[in-house]
Order: C-alpha cells, then structure tokens, then sequence
C-alpha cells in the first residue's frame, strides 16, 4: 500500500499563493472583484481568499463513522476579497455579496465568557442566514489566537463571490465556513506555521457552530485537494489525505453534476434522516460489539471504524493498511449476515428494522444508560431503527471507497490502454454505491433514482447521488466528448430540467474536473 501522505504545512502564506492555474482561467472573476471591493469599501484588497465546493465521488453516510471517504474539490468555489478595516470597534466586520440577495450585514464580537466561551458571536441557529457561515469562520479564530486580553482582533471588511450552488450538495457551506476561517487568520497574521490539518480541524469545528453534527469530509476538501487528483481522505486513527490520481485522461473523462433540484433542508429533516442515520449506525456499532463480545465501555459512543479495530484485535495507535482493512471490512460484513440484526417481516425478506425495546434489549445496556448515551445528545423521531441496513451500508460502503481507491492507483501504473476498464469499474462502484444509498442507507429519493438511471441510459459511465442525499446533485462520470449529448439527453428526459436554458441550465447540470484546494491570493 502507498503511505499515506502526511498533510502539508503552510510555511507562509507564499506557498499557497499564488495558484497560477486557477488565476490564468478565472483572473477577470478576480479582478472584478478587486474593483468592486474598491467601489464599496473605497481601497483596494489586501487577499482574495479561495476555497472550493467538493463533490462526492465514493463513500457517503460513512464519515461520522470515521470511514474514509473519497472526494475532490470542484472547480465552483467561494472568493471572498478582504482588507483590515483601521476605525471602528476592534474586530468590527462588514461583509458584503456581489450577488444583491445577500444583504450587507455588519457586526462586531463582544468579549467575555460566554458558555465557557471567551467570545460572543450571535449566530441564529433557527434561521439559515448567510452571514451565519462568515460569523462561524470568525469564531474559531476568536477562540483559538484571541483569548488573553492584550490582544484584540481586527476587523476587517470582506466581499464575496460564489459559484457553488447553495443546498446542492456540493458543499458551499464548508466552501463558506473554510473561506472566511482563512480571511480572518490571513488579517489578523495567524496563518503562517499553520498546517492544513489545523485549519480543518478549525473549520470543521467551525461549522458546526452553524447546527449541524457532520463529520469532516467537507472541510478535509475543500483545504486539501489537488487539481487532477482525488483525496483519499481517513478519520480515524488520525486525519490523511492521500492524493489519488484519477484516470480520467484517455478517454478524457469528466464529472458531471446534476442537480435534482429537490432541496433537502437537513436541518429539518435531521430528526428523521441525517441524526437518525448517525444514531442507527452508532447503535449497530453497540449491538455488534455486545454480540462478538468486542470490549466496550458502558458509556462509550463507539463508531462503527473503532468498532471494527477493536474487532480485528488492532493494537490502539496502530494503523492498519488499507489492505487488513479491506479484509476486515469483507469479514464483517459476511459476519452481520450471520447476526441478523433486524427482522425480516416475512413475506418477501424485507427488513422492518427493530423497535426502540427491541434495541435497548440488543445493545445489552439498560434502558436508561442507553437514551443517555445514544439519544440524550441528539433530536431523532423514528418508531423502527435500521440496525442492519445501516451497517450493511457502512461496511460495503467503505469498502467500494478502498476498491475505488486502488483502481485508480492501479490505472496510474498499467498501460495507458487499461484506463478505459478503470473508468468501467469506477462506473460499476458508483452505481452499486447508488443501490446501497437507496435501499439501505434510504438516502435516495424518487428524482435522485431517475436522474441516476437517465444518466447510465444517456452513456454515463456510472452515476450516484453525492452527498447527505434525500435531494441535491448526482455525480456521473462521462466521456468528455459526449458531455453536450448527455446533457441534452437528460434534459429532455428529467422533467423538472425542462424550459431551463442558458444560465439557469448550466446552474443546474454542469460537468467538472478536480480542483485545487483553498488558496490565498495576496495583492502586492
Ligand atoms: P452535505 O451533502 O454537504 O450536506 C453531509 C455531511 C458530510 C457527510 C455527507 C454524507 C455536513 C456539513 N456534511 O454532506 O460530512 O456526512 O453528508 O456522506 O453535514
Ligand atoms: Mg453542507
């Protein structure tokens, strides 16, 4: 197996900057931006920050049980334009959006201990406000660099631009968060010495200030990634990346997002999808470990991943390759088979889960110490709990990610020839993943089902919703060449695509390469 590479470490704020790749491409978007931020705010930017959307490509539903997943930035991102302001309150923001709907919004962080907090930031939770992603990016620098009292931030203004489309699943919230953490390090001079691993763990913690208890593929992405490659990204025993270059250059081959134009507000739904998936699958860790005898504290809010470390007789600290992992993963999966989980209702096998008794009795705890530790943290509303769908989902969604993984770095070796059966065998990963989405992860949604078979009918190699799901894009890998083709193809055939033309078309289905991660672009 190749090591992982370890993250790299931003020695100035040089190394990443410039990114000569994306300037030459997109340095009018830049420059429009200068102007305007000097329009508004009457001096030029000190940076233009950079930080992009991620789609998918393998392993969803499986990063808040610190699997590894396999996404790339996208070429869409965030920019934000920023400058120290010098009057006003210490630490006064003033944040603007080149697209009017997002209105001016000033605001200005008060010091004293709030929560066990050393600053107060008011971020509406109830309410989905845009400033609420710049406000969270603040708060982590606030608490990390500025909590004795001889220094106080500065403030500065900020105008931003995106082209990520909002509630798609492609991310724009961690593309939002990871920007502005990067703004207000790169003002107030804290970003130098700084590893990228540092800043995701900033700005995954970051967005969880705005509500929602996700893992950290997200802001892994949109940090790391590299243009023309994928990221191997691993949770658990620590943050990696790794680097997987993906053949995609002959056939040249793109991805193409669909957008299904469902929108899945998550923080609504959460009690009865997002959180109710992270509890199932936490509880089938419980369950799993009760049964197979796996040492297990009472209290202890074990993931499926350290379930299946512990399972496997893994020393803590220790790391396993990918290899003993995948072998792990088909031994325990075949193993859940055997346990039965769930019971089936009889009639044609399919599963109707277990009721709350039923699990509190499986997991071997009593009822009280179990709602402590699996239902007091989180808001969830279900009658039945999908112990073994889930499972079954998480164990073979994790191992398509390592199959998908050595594919790739298969095809980066073996005659040039060879990659058109690579992208065939990535295709058949990504519809099998689609299959687990829908009928055991039940993180589909009827639009999703069609938009993802129109997408193999029109030529796609392979095609899956990316994402937390139940709405948003579909990712498909498409020959280059027959991009056009099969977009006019799924626009005649996905009926909520027809009458859309021009802009609001290419909003909607739109093909792309991997990207580099966040940079910072300094004015000189
Ligand atoms: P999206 O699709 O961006 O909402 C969510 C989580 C991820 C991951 C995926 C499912 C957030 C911010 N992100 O992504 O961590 O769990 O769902 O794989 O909630
Ligand atoms: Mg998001």
């Amino acid at each position: 197996m190749a090591a992982a590479v370890p993250v790299p470490v931003f020695t100035t704020i040089e190394q990443v900057f410039p990114d000569a790749a994306v300037l030459l491409k997109q340095g009018a978007r830049y420059n429009l931006l200068a102007e305007q931020f000097e329009e508004r705010f009457g001096k030029k930017p000190m940076y233009i920050v950079r930080a992009p959307g991620r789609v998918n490509l393998m392993g969803d539903h499986i990063d808040y049980q610190l699997f590894g997943v396999l996404p790339a930035a996208v070429e869409r991102d965030v920019l934000m334009a920023v400058g120290p302001r010098d009057e006003g309150d210490p630490g006064r923001v003033t944040v603007q959006n080149l697209d009017s709907k997002y209105t001016r919004q000033t605001f200005a962080p008060v010091k004293g201990s709030v929560g066990g907090q050393d600053w107060s930031l008011s971020i509406d939770k109830t309410q989905l406000r845009w400033e609420s992603y710049v406000k969270a990016g603040y708060y982590g620098v606030l608490e990390k660099f500025f909590t004795d009292n001889d220094e106080l931030p500065r403030g500065l203004d900020l105008l931003v631009t995106g082209t990520v489309p909002a509630g798609s699943g492609l991310s724009s919230s961690a593309a939002m968060v990871v920007a502005s953490t990067l703004s207000f390090l790169v003002i107030n001079e804290k970003l130098e010495g700084m590893s990228k691993g540092d800043l995701v763990k900033i700005a995954v913690e970051n967005e969880q200030r705005v509500g929602v208890n996700s893992g950290g593929m997200d802001q892994s992405s949109s940090v790391i990634s590299n243009a023309d490659s994928a990221l191997y990204i691993t949770f658990f025993p620590h943050l990696s990346a790794e680097p997987i270059p993906l053949p995609i250059t002959s056939p040249r081959s793109v991805f193409v997002c669909a957008n299904s134009l469902v929108v899945s507000d998550k923080v609504v739904h959460s009690r009865t999808r997002y959180n109710l998936r992270v509890v199932e699958s936490l509880a089938c860790a419980r369950v799993l470990a009760h049964r197979l005898g796996v040492p297990i504290g009472e209290t202890e809010k074990l993931t499926l991943r350290e379930f299946l470390d512990r399972w496997l007789g893994v020393k803590k600290g220790e790391e396993i390759d990918a290899d003993a992992l995948k072998k792990g993963l088909e031994y325990i999966g075949k193993e859940l088979d055997v346990l039965k989980l769930a019971e089936s209702d009889g009639s044609n096998g399919t599963e109707i889960g277990v009721t709350l008794e039923e699990m509190i009795e499986m997991s071997g705890l009593s009822a009280e110490v179990f709602k402590k530790v699996y239902l007091s943290w989180v808001d969830i509303d279900a009658t039945r709990f999908q112990l073994y769908k889930r499972g079954k989902h998480v164990f073979a969604e994790a191992l398509r990610v390592l199959e998908f993984r050595e594919v790739c770095l298969r095809a980066a070796t073996d005659a040039p020839d060879d990659a058109g059966s690579a992208l065939c065998e990535l295709g058949r990963l990504m519809n099998e993943s689609q299959k687990s989405l829908a009928e055991l992860c039940e993180s589909s949604c009827p639009e999703a089902d069609l938009l993802t078979r129109l997408a193999n009918e029109a030529g796609a190699y392979g095609s899956r919703i990316t994402g937390a799901g139940w709405g948003g894009c579909m990712v498909s890998l498409v020959e280059e060449e027959r991009v056009p083709e099969f977009i006019e193809n799924i626009k005649a055939l996905y009926p909520p695509y027809h009458g859309l033309k021009g802009d609001e078309l290419s909003e909607a289905i739109f093909p792309t390469k991997p990207s580099n991660g966040a940079s910072v672009f300094k004015f000189t």
